[in-house]
């Protein structure tokens, strides 16, 4: 209890008021004070760490909620184009340290709660991630919002309010368990329910014509669409832009009374039951697919809502205009669709403007093609989504009349003037008709209705056009762009880790790289400056210490701060090859037992962290994180070898594990078979936290080595060009694998790591083809190349100087990447948006 503070927990001797925009720590002392005696959620008798988060996260939100009517009212009077988000996912995590941090408020909120006995950076622990997404997808969204507001831009996201997130990881004995997790079981103060905004949204049904001939949708269910808005603020500006996320909702008349005074209550509330479906889970997938009419329902839900709010504003602000027309749309709405997952919103829109507004066919379809874009994050088969047939039908009748339409006029149209086309039409059109299957094939409908095509990383949008959508190419060879990913500064470094933040802030005299990330650049100028040096290391010291005592308390590990820190986090996915680095961490646990004890002296030590959650049907995942564990388990008990090795996989990893990896992070891999990542995202967080990266030339790594220089990135492995030609030697027999390769798979199998049946997971990385057999990702390719390059990591990191250079050059060379360099291309060569900076 700190000072002023009764034995009751709340301080007696700060009054419980002051004004939300309060400047002075007392003055915010007494508003948390004020939020905690009168919060509804809690005993006011109370003032522990809980209580003192959601106190001072009301606090804070106070102001967010000022700010964030300013820049709603702004937007109205100045009337700009505006950019909507729809994205499926938000990986958003905490939210507190964020916005104290963009207000510029850290220190007078830190101030303010050391005055009521508490510290800032426990109270910030309190809070539970917001975890709506389920990996590099969701994160870039949010990573997003925060560039959007930042630079003024007036944006929206739209996403849905899912009632259980990602799936929290547990290891157990079996491996991975996954648990729901209750990211609202208290409730989210970031959040403003909005029951002025509510919107219906139909399923199934059927499609009436009417006497003058026009169609109309009617029947079937009806479900309430209701808006929960989280206010994103922009980094040191007034700017406060909204993540509107929906809720389902069923209302007072869908509640059959009668029946549930008869005794009938599953029945009276069935309905009610069937809207709160649609919210309740986030679909667990990372790049892969499976058809379920619930994953549907959710992405018609998210488009239905949203573009009848985005035209109900279109509308309001034209309200009083004497004459205004539907083909002004795009000047003032720009919708992008966050891969095909909101693919539906392109028929929504065309219903929406036809059906309700009474638009003929072709100016609904000239404005939904001016109006909307679609961004595409992966090339991998089994990810792209395909929607049967009858079950659209079933779901969406007038939709799947619209689709068929869409597809009739582009066949027309290539037949009419690209005869030569001809041949490419079966794969090129929507609908697959294969009798077998009939499915919807979204990409194609967002490549075929969309202004503008993107990938996420240079390499990335060249197999786009090369490959995925080379038919396309030709026929509207400008629709098709390139915008590399990138990540918030703010989040990644400057919050992450205030350590070297002020680091760089000092050298580089001014702390304007926060929000003009190229700056960092300067930071070359001192690569080999030795009190930099110093500097650089301490902060990177403080970072290890922090991770090795989280590590110590999540796993009961304990790790060494001078042995190299070896991070791979992400999604668990055999194309990402999680595998290549175990089985590099066992031979050089093999090797490191073969050694004698003088020999081992002079390696360099290291500890491997591999994180990350497993699709849970996905068996060879799982199998992955079994034996990461397994391996663990055997290294890290092994006296002989644990002063130079640990194997550790790190459970639940989130956005706010990975605010505690990254910065402690010294060497990370992004080791993908070349031409499957689209980009990455971690990668860049952290080249930007002074991490060397080994990886291969995939996604947007090619770009990171060439920003920060090739001597500074360990590369290893096939190309992307080489991978087909690879594929095929193997298949014809022709690969000969390293006896590196074949030592490390023999030691699994000899036992060496417990009893569990690694066989199947092996076997996937034998023979020469065959379903989860014939190594499709070349693991067993790349291997010698990165057993390699891991002896030049280790050659490097026994060169302090060289290594701490290599550091600051990464850090230095990171200014392309971030979202804010991103956001402002997409801005201007897709949106055609400007800053709308609230005064
Ligand atoms: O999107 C990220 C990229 O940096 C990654 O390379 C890419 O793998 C990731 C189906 C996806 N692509 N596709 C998905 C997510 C959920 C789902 O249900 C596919 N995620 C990516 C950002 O561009």
């Amino acid at each position: 209890q700190g000072n002023g503070t009764t034995a009751s927990g709340i301080s007696a001797k700060i009054p419980a008021a002051a004004h939300p925009l309060a400047k002075e720590p007392m003055e915010i002392a007494s508003n948390i004070n004020y939020h905690a005696r009168y919060s509804p959620h809690f005993s006011p008798f109370k003032f522990e760490a809980e209580q003192a988060y959601y106190a001072t996260a009301e606090s804070v939100r106070d102001r967010l909620i000022q700010q964030w009517n300013e820049t709603y009212l702004h937007y109205h009077k100045v009337d700009p184009k505006q950019t909507y988000y729809l994205s499926m996912e938000y990986l958003q995590g905490r939210a507190l340290t964020n916005a104290i941090g963009n207000l510029d408020i850290h220190d007078t909120y830190a101030n303010a709660l050391k005055k009521l006995g508490h510290e800032l950076e426990e109270i910030v622990e309190q809070e539970k991630d917001a975890a709506l997404g389920n990996g590099g997808l969701g994160r870039l969204a949010s990573c997003f919002l925060d560039s959007m507001a930042t630079l003024n831009l007036p944006a929206w996201g739209y996403g849905l309010r899912y009632r259980y997130g990602l799936f929290k990881q547990r290891i157990t004995k079996e491996g991975q368990e996954e648990f729901a997790e209750d990211w609202l079981e208290k409730f989210s103060p970031w959040e403003i329910v909005r029951h002025d905004v509510v919107f219906p949204v139909r399923f199934f049904g059927q499609v009436e014509v009417k006497p003058d001939g026009s169609r109309i949708w009617v029947g079937g269910e009806v479900v309430q669409a209701l808006a929960y808005d989280v206010p994103i603020p922009g980094y040191k500006t007034k700017n406060t832009n909204s993540l509107r996320l929906w809720e389902a909702k069923a209302g007072a008349e869908d509640f059959n009374l009668f029946q549930f005074n008869d005794g009938q209550y599953e029945s009276a509330a069935q309905l009610h039951s069937k809207a709160q479906q649609i919210c309740a889970v986030l679909y667990p997938g990372d790049a892969t697919e499976s058809g379920k009419l619930l994953r549907l329902k959710q992405q018609f839900f998210l488009c239905s809502a949203s573009l009848q709010d985005i035209i109900f504003r279109f509308k309001e602000r034209k309200d009083g205009k004497d004459s205004w027309q539907w083909s002004e749309f795009p000047s003032k709405v720009a919708v992008q669709m966050n891969d095909t997952h909101p693919t539906l919103a392109i028929p929504e829109l065309m219903r929406l403007l036809m059906d309700e507004e009474g638009l003929g066919w072709d100016e609904a379809w000239d404005v939904t093609t001016r109006t909307i874009a679609y961004t595409n994050h992966t090339v991998l088969p089994e990810a792209l989504e395909k929607w049967s047939q009858a079950v659209m039908w079933k779901l969406l009748p007038r939709h799947m009349e619209i689709v068929e339409e869409i597809d009739k006029r582009f066949i027309t149209m290539i037949r009419s003037t690209r005869i030569d086309l001809e041949s490419k039409l079966s794969t090129m059109c929507i609908l697959d008709n294969n009798p077998q299957k009939p499915v919807v094939r979204m990409a194609n409908l967002c490549v075929v209705s969309s202004h503008t095509v993107n990938g996420v990383a240079q390499l990335h949008s060249d197999i786009l056009k090369a490959e995925l959508f080379a038919d396309y190419v030709s026929i509207w060879p400008s629709k098709f762009q390139n915008k590399t990913n990138g990540i918030t500064p703010r989040r990644w470094l400057r919050f992450c880790s205030p350590e070297l933040s002020n680091i760089i802030t000092k050298w580089l005299k001014t702390d304007k790289w926060v929000n003009n990330l190229d700056l960092l650049t300067e930071l070359r100028k001192f690569a080999d400056n030795a009190d930099l040096h110093a500097e650089w290391a301490s902060a990177k010291m403080a970072n290890k210490q922090r991770l090795a005592q989280y590590i110590l308390q999540v796993t009961g590990v304990t790790i060494d701060p001078n042995s190299l820190f070896d991070i791979q986090v992400k999604r668990i996915h055999e194309y990402k090859r999680q595998l290549l680095n175990i089985l590099g961490a066992i031979y050089r646990y093999k090797k490191l037992k073969e050694m004698s004890p003088e020999e081992r002296k002079k390696t360099t030590p290291r500890t491997i962290m591999i994180g990350g959650k497993a699709f849970a049907t996905y068996t060879n995942a799982k199998r992955i994180v079994k034996l990461v564990n397994d391996v663990g388990a055997v290294v890290n008990t092994d006296p002989e070898v644990n002063d130079y090795l640990k194997v550790v996989f790190v459970p639940n990893y989130n956005v706010s594990v990975a605010e505690i990896l990254i910065p402690g992070s010294e060497l990370s891999q992004h080791i993908s078979t070349a031409g499957m990542e689209a980009s990455g995202t971690s990668n860049m967080k952290f080249a930007l936290n002074g991490c060397l990266i080994i990886g291969t030339l995939d996604g947007a790594n090619v770009e990171i080595r060439e920003e920060i220089g090739e001597e500074n990135f360990f590369l290893f492995g096939a190309t992307a060009d080489e991978v087909p030609k690879l594929r095929k030697e193997r298949e014809d027999g022709l690969f000969k694998p390293d006896p590196r390769f074949e030592e490390a798979k023999k030691f699994i199998r000899s036992g060496a790591f417990g009893s569990y049946d690694y066989n199947p997971l092996l076997d996937s990385l034998e023979g020469n083809t065959g379903y989860g057999r014939g190594d499709y990702f070349l693991v067993g390719y790349d291997f010698p190349s990165y057993m390699d390059a891991q002896e030049r990591v280790d050659e490097a990191y026994k060169d302090r100087k060289r290594w701490l250079k290599m550091s600051i050059l990464s850090t230095a060379g990171s200014g392309k990447f971030s979202s804010d360099r991103t956001i402002a291309q997409y801005a201007k060569e897709i949106w055609n948006i400007e800053e709308c900076r609230v005064p």
